[in-house]
């Protein structure tokens, strides 16, 4: 059985709206992937598991979002130097600004690479996740060029009036 080469995580089931944009993706790039719900506040030992074992389990991108006090994408980077992309989730509260900045202010020596707000920033997190896959995979470096070329191509030149 092949191991999963993308981990997508999140804070709550409430996420998952969001980061299924991630998973859809990776679907269609051919990326294998599992999908978990690990709190950084509700799951705390969970989370340790989780980063402890990325390496060993073969990860080699994780892909985490969460919304609020999203503490889950930094703390995972404080646990394994499997190379973290972070979604902020958008909140009612604070529109997901709470989220991006609690996620990108990591301090010098964890890195967490933040994407945008919402479901772009989850789409743009596989996107990330694929490009950095895709330097030893030539396979999927040609599914990733084909997937840009076709979203190019379906950028219509002149603005319609429809
Ligand atoms: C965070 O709190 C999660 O990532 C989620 O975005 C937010 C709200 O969680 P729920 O109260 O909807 O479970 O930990």
């Amino acid at each position: 059985m092949t191991h999963p080469s993308v981990g997508i995580i999140m804070g709550s089931q409430s996420d998952w709206g969001t980061m299924r944009e991630a998973a859809s993706l990776l679907d269609d790039l051919g990326i294998t992937y599992e999908k978990r719900i690990v709190s950084a506040h509700r799951t705390p030992d969970r989370l340790w598991e989780y980063g402890k074992t990325a390496v060993s389990r073969g990860l080699q991108v994780i892909i985490a979002g969460a919304g609020g006090a999203a503490h889950l994408p930094g703390m995972m980077a404080s646990k394994t130097r499997v190379p973290v992309i972070g979604v902020p989730v958008q909140t009612k509260a604070l529109s997901g600004v709470d989220s991006l900045y609690s996620i990108v202010q990591m301090p010098k020596g964890y890195p967490v690479a933040t994407m945008a707000i919402g479901s772009a920033g989850a789409a743009n997190g596989a996107l990330m996740a694929a490009s950095i896959l895709a330097l030893h995979d030539t396979e999927l470096a040609e599914r990733l060029d084909s997937w840009r070329s076709s979203l190019s191509a379906s950028i219509p030149e002149h603005p319609s009036d429809d």
